[in-house]
């Protein structure tokens, strides 16, 4: 197993996929990538305190309001992974065409060792973990309704994730990131207005 990763599986399973899907303002966002407009490959949303800003893919994105549904779930995933969270990514992969390409959750926002714990519902999907130094390192885990991933440590330095594309028929799957803004862009700490 890679050190500071672990899973919970089926720690959420009693939740209903449809309904936290339809609690959520989901959006397709366009991304520069390498210089080039890019639609994301997947809905998405960005949830969390007031205050907070987050620069993902060189666009800066305040989070929307908290629902309840969704706070509900971070209250018990801080208690399952013992670490705050003040806002969450969600993700819908309406299909198997529906993607998240390889990255690491480093960004200076985060700090140096972020706990990152990813709540899944729905239809399984491959999730794929290969060392940021020696991609030839990989393995991967299915993981399906319910399961909670947490990331630790390390894990964001020395590990990148994706969840590739599958031509197998899969049901669509939500994907809640839940992670914690501690320092501003720079790396400096800061005290989030709640
Ligand atoms: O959908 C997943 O399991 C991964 C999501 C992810 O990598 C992210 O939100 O940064």
């Amino acid at each position: 197993m890679v050190s500071g990763v672990a899973v919970m599986p089926g720690a959420f399973s009693q939740l209903d996929a449809a309904r936290i899907s339809e609690a959520i303002d989901w959006q397709q966002h366009t991304i520069t990538i390498f210089g080039r407009k890019v639609t994301e490959p997947r809905l998405s949303a960005w949830l969390g305190d007031s205050g907070l800003s987050y620069v993902y893919s060189g666009v800066e994105r305040k989070p929307s309001a908290w629902v309840k549904p969704i706070v509900e779930i971070r209250d018990t995933v801080m208690d399952l992974c013992g670490a705050g969270m003040n806002s969450v990514l969600c993700n819908l992969y309406r299909n198997g065409q529906d993607s998240m390409g390889w990255h690491a959750d480093n960004e200076p926002e985060l700090g140096p060792q972020p706990t990152i714990a990813s709540v899944s519902l729905g239809g399984a999907r491959r999730f794929r973990l290969r060392r940021t130094d020696h991609h030839a390192e990989s393995i991967g885990l299915d993981l399906r309704h319910g399961d909670l991933l947490i990331m630790r440590g390390q894990s964001q330095r020395q590990w990148q994730h994706c969840v590739p594309k599958t031509r197998r028929a899969v049901a669509p799957r939500i994907n809640l990131t839940f992670r914690s803004i501690i320092c501003d862009r720079k790396g400096a700490p800061i005290c989030p207005v709640s």
